[in-house]
């Protein structure tokens, strides 16, 4: 893809689920995936980003849940990836455990991973596993975007204030972490998204050697 060409998230198409990384798709050159705690807004944020309500699915079914599903757009070799919702209550724990490891597999050796879209429910914002997220991120020195979903559920004032609260707790990884508040409800934050979606996939791919 050309960097003249405007990535249109609107040609995102389902394309396989992989319970592995050894599944998953071999000629996307870059992909950002969208990872967040279940109920976090995720399959709403992909439809909203999409324009395409049955994208991603927005019901919490366990077993299309633990699966890495990507979406391309359109042609090209570039996708949209789902990263399995943790902190899914009804999952039996050594299965839990299992599909853990092959996230884990998945963002250490996933090649075409850019970046990270971090979803977390304005209300409930820097849970256990998000705050793993960024530590795993500030190692592995991979760029993350948090979205601040459901901001639509707050007034602007305490939006902003959780805003200002999350910016300063990542602060200390400058760069690499970026915070906004989105609503898939009212789109708000929609644009921001955009704009850094297509900063991370329509950089020029450089040939590994
Ligand atoms: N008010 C509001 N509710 C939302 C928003 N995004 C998602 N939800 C609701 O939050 C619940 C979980 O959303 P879902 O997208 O399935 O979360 P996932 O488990 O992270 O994929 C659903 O009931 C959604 O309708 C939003 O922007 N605003
Ligand atoms: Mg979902």
């Amino acid at each position: 893809m050309s960097a003249q060409e405007t990535l249109i998230y609107t040609n995102a198409e389902f394309e396989k689920s992989a319970a592995k990384l050894s599944q998953c798709p071999t000629d996307i050159i870059r992909e950002v995936a969208f990872a967040g705690r279940s109920n976090a807004g995720k399959s709403s944020a992909l439809n909203t980003l999409t324009a395409n309500k049955k994208l991603a699915r927005t019901s919490k079914t366990p077993g299309r849940t633990q699966l890495i599903n990507f979406f391309r757009l359109g042609e090209s070799k570039l996708a949209l990836v789902d990263l399995p919702g943790y902190g899914y209550a009804k999952v039996p724990v050594d299965k839990k455990n299992e599909w853990q490891k092959e996230l884990e597999t998945y963002l250490n050796r996933r090649q075409a991973l850019c970046g990270l879209v971090l979803l977390m429910d304005i209300r409930h914002p820097l849970k256990d596993f998000d705050n793993a997220m960024l530590d795993w991120a500030a190692e592995a020195g991979m760029p993350v975007h948090i979205l601040l979903t459901k901001s639509d559920k707050l007034k602007r004032g305490p939006a902003k204030t959780t805003l200002l609260k999350v910016k300063k707790a990542v602060a200390d990884l400058g760069d690499l972490v970026t915070v906004q508040t989105f609503s898939s409800h009212n789109r708000e934050g929609l644009g921001d998204l955009q704009s850094k979606l297509t900063q991370w996939l329509d950089a020029p791919f450089i040939a590994q050697e």
